[in-house]
């Protein structure tokens, strides 16, 4: 169930990952750096949308999801702050070239940087497949019906991934524009990547993602030529809907503009490597 679209949910599978995931309420408390053995299901109400349900219904519903969801995302924060990881959540609509960006970017760094990856599709392991082609290790969840990944499955895929200290843990979010906006994953960062086939104007039509996103990559810019569009009106765009928004361009495939790219990660790991120093309380 997803609060923005009202899309179904409740089919959660993910990967080396033995849950029973029938649409039930569950309550448990559980931290997801311990294991457990319980059985629920990761649909929190499966028919908030009925007809006939009240507006306040369906608001206090929508509250209660989203504050679930971020206790679950409190949790993870947590834990990628003791292990000083830095965790990106990358979100964009479908195709924008995630997972390009991503196996491209852990060909280059792997030898630099730990990393591991987070692959959300709705069916189909190929992106996870073509993370582990690189030789960094994925764990792909597939949300089923769900139009984006929340706190709760993310603390589960953690379980199965164990990713190591001080790494760099990207997080391939359901390919959607509009949903994945609402849900903190407990990332340090959103990174919204628009592709230039999509149109200058996403930034203003989807304003909630981007005014999610720390960052922004256009990408694809190697087809500007073969395009009509208009980059300094995206650029504009998107500063509008959010002033402090960091922005690079690039292309996953032609490699023009990803040393900007990798640069970011560094500076963004070496932070999360500061914010991980022990305070000398032991
Ligand atoms: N020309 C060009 N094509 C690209 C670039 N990046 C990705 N593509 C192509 O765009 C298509 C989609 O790329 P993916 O990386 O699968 O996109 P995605 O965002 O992971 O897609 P979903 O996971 O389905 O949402 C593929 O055919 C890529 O080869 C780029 O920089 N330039
Ligand atoms: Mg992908
Ligand atoms: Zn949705
Ligand atoms: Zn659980």
């Amino acid at each position: 169930m997803c609060t923005t679209c009202g899309c179904g949910h409740g089919e959660t599978r993910i990967e080396g990952h033995e849950h029973d995931h029938h649409d039930h309420d569950h309550h448990h408390d559980h931290h997801h750096h311990e294991a457990h053995g319980h059985s629920h299901g990761h649909g929190v109400i499966a028919a908030a949308h009925a007809p006939g349900m009240s507006k306040s219904r369906i608001l206090s519903i929508e509250q209660d999801i989203l504050s679930k969801n971020n206790e679950y995302a409190a949790g993870n924060r947590r834990q990628f702050a003791a292990r000083g990881m830095l965790v990106l959540n990358l979100v964009s609509s479908p195709g924008s070239g995630k997972t390009t960006l991503l196996t491209n970017t852990l060909s280059q760094l792997k030898n630099e940087l730990p990393m591991a990856v987070i692959e959300g599709d709705q069916q189909t392991v190929l992106d996870a497949e073509r993370i582990r082609a690189t030789g960094v290790k994925a764990i792909q969840i597939n949300t089923g019906k769900g139009c984006h990944l929340d706190a709760h499955m993310v603390g589960h895929a953690l379980e199965s991934l164990s990713p190591e200290e001080q790494s760099v843990l990207f997080i391939e979010n359901v390919g959607n524009l509009v949903c994945p906006a609402a849900f903190d994953l407990g990332e340090a960062h959103k990174v919204v990547i628009l592709s230039v086939t999509e149109g200058e104007d996403k930034p203003l039509k989807y304003p909630d993602m981007f005014h999610a996103a720390d960052l922004m990559i256009l990408n694809k810019i190697d087809l500007l030529p073969h395009l009509q569009f208009d980059v300094d009106a995206c650029l504009d765009y998107a500063r509008r809907v959010n002033p402090g928004i960091k922005i690079l361009q690039l292309s996953a495939t032609s490699g023009e503009g990803m040393d900007n790219w990798f640069a970011w990660i560094r500076a963004a790991h070496g932070l999360s490597l500061i914010g991980s120093q022990p305070t000398g309380k032991g």
